[in-house]
């Protein structure tokens, strides 16, 4: 059982695993040989599909090609512009095998977006598809150094420092591939962390496979011995996400299991492929859960063959998991409902509903995965609390990672000198260690799971000549679980319309940063004697209006 070491800190209920050694790619395909038949990864939309004997295949000859024509060596950077498709996989885990470290954008973000983060951590090439390569161009004219585009599902333009995938592929270059130290970084998602714009979470293998030990622990897990036996797996979370990309995409193939993926989600396409694929296993967030449990066009039987339901990235209801299970006419012992909660942070997955726990605990995000420790921490006083009192919760373990890139001070902030994880989110834990995530004090908002940077928001709007001060926070969204509303002062005789600022917004960010929570004028902005925005006097003031 879990103890609480000292009154200091709380250890798993489910011990350690052995911290992770190997380089990510050999291990999460370490058993393909038992099924190297089976489907790898296949797209729901074309039904394209590789079996895992071809997808490691693939795998080695893309990372020859990056390390070969495309001259990248260990440690330079690539960026991916990729929606959920098959060669997601192989150009990724192609150039972790080539020693290479990955970014990897949302496709749907604008060019500005995509260039803040791709200069930001120095990445030399970049991998997307035809729908993306304006953007892909736009990108590469302010990155230094720049080695070259991979199209995937185009032909090659050499006089364009273009690449076609296949074509590197088919001609099976051949390169010396490093061997990969597990403390190296191969992957930097960005993430606003507990304050300002986003930044780059440095991954290193150790951390990524060390979350996927902790995950697949054979005691709270039924995993095991069950591997390998044709289960499918439908998924919409981005792979570009590191829930989508470790918590899902390697937890999956490291099983064996089919992996089924859309490169866009639509609610007919989504139907079409449980009826079509008939998956054993759904990954989801909030979103997609409320959506799964109250369309109308999805009916019990398009659920018929689902045994497990993973919900994690954001918060969910007690209420919708049994709307869920009303609409698919099953009990909690007949489908097994787990949640999940963690960070980019760590890789993602801190805490987790162990296989069998028992109906009281829905609602709960689980337990604390083997090899981590957690401290619920007062608001207040500091001090560590007891069961049932909610404070900041603190991590740590294997699967934190190194540090932001580039970032010093915002690793000092988040990461402290004994290793404690500050997550921002405000939890408590019950007397059978149970956790319980019940508000947030960081100022991240989460729209569908996707992070929104208030800071992102609020520097846009500020770039306005009118505007004085501005501030960003999340208000509650049936849909997306919270939407960005902003609180804007104007300068003296100045005039400005709620349009202006919600068009500039929509201008320069993605689809699910756009204000959709609108703008409300004010006298001025709340704010404390530090001069720090006080975010919850507006969240409720967001409420009423
Ligand atoms: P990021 N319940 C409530 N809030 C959550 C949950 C949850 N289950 N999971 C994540 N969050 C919030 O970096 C929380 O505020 O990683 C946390 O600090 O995009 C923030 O989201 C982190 O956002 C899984 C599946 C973990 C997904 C994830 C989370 C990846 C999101 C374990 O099994």
């Amino acid at each position: 059982t879990a103890t609480a070491v000292d009154n200091k800190f709380l250890t798993s209920p489910w011990g350690e695993i052995q911290v992770g050694q190997e380089a990510l790619t050999d291990f999460v395909f370490s058993d393909v040989e038992s099924w190297a038949d089976a489907p790898s990864v296949t797209c729901g939309a074309s039904g394209r599909s590789y079996d895992y004997g071809m997808m490691r295949m693939m795998i080695e000859r893309c990372a020859c090609a990056l390390a070969g024509p495309l001259k990248l060596g260990p440690g330079e950077r690539l960026g991916l512009i990729l929606p959920n498709i098959p060669e997601f996989v192989v150009l990724i885990h192609g150039a972790m095998r080539a020693g290479l470290v990955v970014t990897f954008a949302n496709p749907l973000y604008t060019a500005d977006e995509v260039t803040r983060q791709f200069k930001d951590c120095n990445v030399k090439a970049i991998a997307t598809i035809e729908l993306f390569m304006p953007v892909a161009k736009e990108v590469a004219k302010n990155l230094k150094d720049y080695k070259g585009t991979i199209w995937v599902g185009g032909e090659d333009d050499k006089g364009q420092g273009i690449f076609g995938l296949k074509s590197l592929l088919m001609a099976d270059h051949q390169a010396d591939l490093p061997t990969v130290n597990p403390d190296e970084v191969c992957l930097i998602p960005y993430s606003s962390g507990t304050t300002g714009m986003p930044k780059g979470v440095m991954l290193t293998h150790k951390n990524l496979v060390s979350n996927l030990k902790q995950t697949q622990c054979p005691k709270m897990m039924k995993y095991e011995g069950e591997k390998g036996k044709g289960d499918v797996l439908l998924t919409v979370p981005p792979f570009f996400h590191i829930y989508g990309f470790n918590g899902i995409l390697n937890y999956n193939l490291k099983l064996g299991y089919h992996v089924v993926t859309m490169p866009r989600f639509t609610p007919e396409d989504y139907i079409k492929c449980l009826v079509e694929y008939q998956p054993t296993t759904l990954f989801v967030v909030p979103s997609l859960l409320a959506f799964l449990a109250t369309h109308p066009s999805v009916k019990k039987e398009h659920l018929q063959w689902v045994e497990t339901i993973m919900v994690g990235a954001a918060p969910t209801t007690d209420s919708m998991l049994e709307k869920f299970l009303l609409k698919c006419e099953k009990t909690k012992d007949q489908i097994k409902l787990l949640q999940g909660y963690g960070m980019t942070e760590s890789s993602p997955v801190t805490l987790m509903t162990p296989y069998t726990y028992p109906y009281s605990k829905v609602g709960s995000v689980g337990q604390l995965v083997p090899s981590t420790q957690a401290r619920v921490v007062s608001l207040t006083t500091g001090e560590m609390l007891g069961p049932h009192k909610s404070g900041e919760l603190w991590l740590r373990g294997p699967q934190v990672m190194k540090g932001y890139w580039n970032n010093e001070a915002a690793t000092k902030e988040t990461v402290d000198s004994d290793g404690w994880l500050h997550t921002g989110d405000v939890a408590y834990y019950d007397e059978d260690f149970y956790f319980y995530i019940v508000d947030r004090t960081k100022e991240l908002i989460k729209v569908k799971g996707n992070q929104v940077s208030p800071t992102e928001l609020e520097n846009i709007i500020m770039e306005l000549p009118a505007v004085a001060d501005v501030a960003v926070v999340g208000v509650p969204d049936p849909l997306a679980g919270e939407v960005p509303k902003a609180f804007v002062v104007l300068k003296p005789k100045q005039k400005l319309t709620e349009k202006d600022i919600t068009d500039l917004v929509a201008k320069k960010l993605t689809r699910y940063k756009h204000l959709d929570g609108g703008v409300v004028f004010l006298e001025s902005i709340p704010r404390n004697a530090a001069g720090k925005i006080m975010r919850n006097e507006l969240k409720v003031l967001g409420m009423k209006r």
